[in-house]
């Protein structure tokens, strides 16, 4: 077997196949004249994937083109080198956000054959009081499901607001929705969506309601045909925080284009800060009983404050949250998560992309030694694995994708710093990975690969009756530990923790789709390609 990634290479990355067999392969050129021969070299066992894995390092091949790989018995796989290969996927990736809009409708000329009626327009009862309604139409679906939680969506605004601070070249294309053509980016007009349902979600006093859902997961039914209750859930400091921080940094991002916005955002956020600090104690969430829609439960919410008090004090220039920002940094014991339980990370990348230094060149000097650290272990992990997978066997839970996009990020972030070629190396593995270079073949992202999965736990992919599913849809990947009754029937006891996985619509433990599971591959694929959009820029 020959594990390639099956969108493609850029030119000048390191390219390592894993392959099955030891032995000698010839690489040929689309002209089938063969270009190269080589040895495949003994990589040891590979825990997470549970067999050896040899080598074959392609990196010398850097001439744009198609080649084919062929093993000792003639069996053989193509890759893709271009520098633009990776362009139309992180188009993609950007477009799906789209799809997941609430509340408006998708119309033929942005969706295609996917778009469907108005859903989720009627008001939404106050769980603690139904008698009283509110208005918090709008936003994205969160998954699969037709949920909108606070800080699912915090995570994923986060991915894609710093994904555009670090590599703005790379979002100036089109994504064909209804407000292209304005003087918004597509990106910031796709992530104004879900910040004006997430502005709905606060109170008079500050506090954030954690989720908006139906009491029990709609069937698989188009959107529009889930017509039961919507309830508005109760605060949780988690979903306060995360919105005080989102809200910031986005007034930051958005006040070049719309001062308005970015003012409403600013004293949004400030009420949330003020909320933050009246209520110290930590406000999880359960759901109440009769509810089985998503619960992000917590235990802590010590990396949401934290989060929340890095972005205060970038937003007002350091006029509040500084303080808490030092005390919350020795607080809190992560410092480089990205994902929505955990939001520490993203604390990091807001004083690290602070230039104008109003968070402090110390707190600046501990999160950059946090992410090197970090990317030193990740980078470690990466190459002690066949499959250049950064997560450890027991790292392969619920979603693991967005664990090993994640890790991709903190990897980049540790490259731009020390310029150490293996961090960035490593980052492009975890993309590799995502893309097919694993054991099942399996290109974790819809419509990109001859291997790419087809059948997420999607409810409008189930419902809609079309048989390709909308390219640009990130599965959540394999889980050694599933626990939904399909998966547990497909997968045998003792599989190794990265072959645990089904591409059937029914296993929400393995093959869901989320909106924080495409936006770190946002965040890569603009790193991957923003050499290319950078020369398109200064060429005109
Ligand atoms: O992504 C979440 C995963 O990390 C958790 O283990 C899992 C169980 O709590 O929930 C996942 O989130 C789901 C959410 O609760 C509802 N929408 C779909 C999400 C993806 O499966
Ligand atoms: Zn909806």
């Amino acid at each position: 077997m020959i594990h390639v990634n099956q969108t493609g290479y850029l030119p000048e990355m390191r390219k390592l196949i894993p392959v099955s067999e030891p032995g000698r392969y010839r690489i040929c050129q689309a002209d089938g004249i063969c270009c190269k021969e080589i040895d495949a070299k003994d990589a040891g066992i590979d825990e997470a994937a549970g067999e050896r894995v040899y080598l074959l390092d392609l990196t010398s091949i850097q001439q744009p083109g198609v080649y084919r790989i062929e093993d000792p018995q003639a069996n053989s796989k193509e890759i893709t080198i271009a520098p633009d290969v990776l362009n139309q996927l992180h188009w993609d990736l950007m477009k799906m956000f789209y799809y997941q809009r609430c509340g408006c409708g998708l119309k033929e000329e942005h969706a295609g054959c996917f778009a469907h009626d108005v859903c989720h327009n009627r008001p939404a009862k106050l769980w603690e009081n139904p008698e009283i309604t509110l208005d918090v139409t709008g936003g994205w679906h969160d998954a699969g499901d037709f949920g909108r939680y606070v800080t699912a969506a915090a995570t994923a605004i986060g991915h894609l607001l710093y994904a555009y601070r670090l590599f703005p070249e790379c979002f100036e294309e089109s994504l064909e929705i209804p407000e292209s053509g304005n003087d918004l980016p597509d990106i910031l007009n796709e992530c104004r969506c879900e910040l004006e349902w997430m502005l709905k979600m606060q109170r008079a006093d500050g506090g954030v309601y954690h989720k908006v859902t139906t009491l029990r997961h709609a069937d698989f039914v188009m959107p529009q045909e889930d017509q039961d209750d919507l309830f508005v859930f109760p605060v949780s400091s988690m979903a306060v925080g995360d919105f005080c921080a989102v809200t910031a940094l986005a007034s930051k991002i958005y006040r070049k284009y719309d001062a308005a916005f970015a003012n409403r955002l600013q004293t949004a956020s400030e009420k949330s800060w003020e909320w933050l600090k009246e209520n110290p104690e930590f406000q999880g969430f359960r759901n109440p009983e009769g509810c089985n829609t998503g619960e992000y439960d917590d235990t802590t919410d010590l990396d949401e404050r934290l989060w929340a008090a890095a972005e205060m004090t970038r937003m007002t220039q350091g006029k509040k949250g500084m303080k808490e920002l030092k005390e919350l940094y020795e607080a809190c014991p992560t410092k480089t998560e990205l994902g929505w339980a955990d939001v520490s990370g993203f604390a990091g990348l807001c004083v690290l992309t602070d230039w104008k230094g109003y968070t402090g060149v110390e707190m600046a000097e501990k999160f950059r030694h946090d992410f090197v650290k970090r990317a030193k272990s990740l980078a470690a992990q990466s190459q002690k694995s066949g499959y250049g997978v950064s997560l450890k066997p027991e790292e392969f839970g619920w979603g693991s994708n967005m664990n090993v996009l994640n890790n991709g990020i903190v990897l980049v972030m540790a490259y731009l710093f020390t310029g150490d070629k293996a961090f960035e190396e490593a980052a492009f593995c975890q993309l590799d990975y995502i893309l097919g270079c694993n054991p099942l073949d399996m290109s974790y992202v819809t419509g990109h690969g001859s291997g790419a999965f087809r059948n997420p736990h999607n409810r409008p992919t189930v419902a809609d009756g079309i048989d390709d599913p909308i390219s640009g849809f990130v599965s959540g990947g394999p889980n050694g530990k599933p626990c939904d009754p399909d998966a547990l029937r497909l997968i045998p006891e003792g599989t190794a923790p990265m072959k645990c996985f089904a591409d059937a619509w029914e296993c929400y433990s393995l093959n869901e789709i989320t909106i924080y599971w495409n936006s770190p591959m946002v965040f890569l694929t603009a790193y991957a390609t923003r050499k290319f959009y950078r020369e398109e820029v200064e060429n005109g």
